[in-house]
This record gives structure tokens, sequence and C-alpha cells, in this order.
């Protein structure tokens, strides 16, 4: 019984991490056309590494009010606006990307 717990856990969890992310990047994506095609629309863009944690861009995008005010940030502390690392296929949450 616990095996078949935690095995559905497993499942759900490597699941949620398949199936939610697409759709928030698609989500981001509407909100900026310019990383369509790009090379930084990938999980990267949000989450550290391949892992579920969220760098700071991600943070910032899950907890700013507006498409505006996330464009505005300096996630990444390095001195280029989001906007711009995203018109430029940097990544806005790394600020070894530029
Ligand atoms: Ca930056």
């Amino acid at each position: 019984m616990k095996t078949y717990i935690l095995l559905t856990f497993t499942l759900i969890l490597v699941s949620s991490n398949l199936f939610a992310y697409p759709s928030e990047l698609r989500s981001l994506t509407r909100s900026f056309p310019v990383i369509a095609d790009s090379v930084i629309a990938q999980c990267t863009l949000c989450h550290l590494d391949d892992e579920y944690d969220l760098n700071q861009f991600g943070l910032d995008y899950d907890d700013s009010d507006s498409d505006e005010e996330l464009a505005a940030m300096d996630s990444d502390g390095d001195g280029i606006t989001n906007i711009l690392e995203l018109e430029n296929s940097t990544y806005p949450g790394d600020s070894t990307s530029k």
C-alpha cells in the first residue's frame, strides 16, 4: 500500500511539472509575443536549471500585478530591464546571460 501511495504521489508530482509549465509559458508568450520561437522560450526562462524552483524572473512573474510592471523590472539585477532581455533573447532571471 505504501508503494502504491508513493508511486501515485510521484506520478502526480511529475505530471504537474510536465503539464503545468507549458501553460505558463503560453501565457507568458501571449503577454510577450517577442519570445515566441525564441531560444529562451523554455523552462529555464522562469526556473532554476531543470528544477521546479523559480528563478527571480519566475518569482517576479508570479508576483507582478501587470505585464508592464514585469517588463519594467530588472529581475536579475544586471542593469537590463526584463523587456529588453526578452527582446534580445537573454534570460531575465540570470545575470550572467547578456
Ligand atoms: Ca536584467
